[in-house]
């Protein structure tokens, strides 16, 4: 921004006094043949803070088309949330994937 001629300038630079919303991530769980829907279900409701309803709808829409949005977070949150899911699925042997894509 450039301020010559302006009468009022104290200085160059300019502070910016609001603060962009954070960037939002879709932490996105994917469908596999072997995890059991118990264990996914299980996993909506403890990490992603599903209700009991809810944590099993979306189970099965991932398991019937293939992926779905287990929650919504800033960049840093969805991260851990995923690496928590993959975490607890390996713990368990179970082959569970998640992606982190900007909603
Ligand atoms: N397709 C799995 C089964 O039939 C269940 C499942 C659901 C697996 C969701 C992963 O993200 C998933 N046992």
């Amino acid at each position: 921004m450039t301020e010559q001629g302006n009468a009022n300038v104290q200085a160059s630079t300019s502070t910016k006094t609001t603060i962009d919303e954070p960037s939002m991530f879709n932490v996105y769980l994917l469908n596999d043949d072997y995890t059991p829907m118990d264990f996914v279900t299980e996993i909506l409701k403890t990490i992603f803070r599903k209700s009991p309803k809810d944590a099993e709808a979306v189970m099965m829409q991932i398991h019937e088309e293939g992926k779905g949005v287990a929650g919504t977070f800033t960049h840093e949150i969805a991260e851990q949330k995923a690496i928590e899911t993959t975490a607890q699925a390996r713990s368990q042997g179970h082959p569970l994937n998640c992606t982190v894509e900007k909603a």
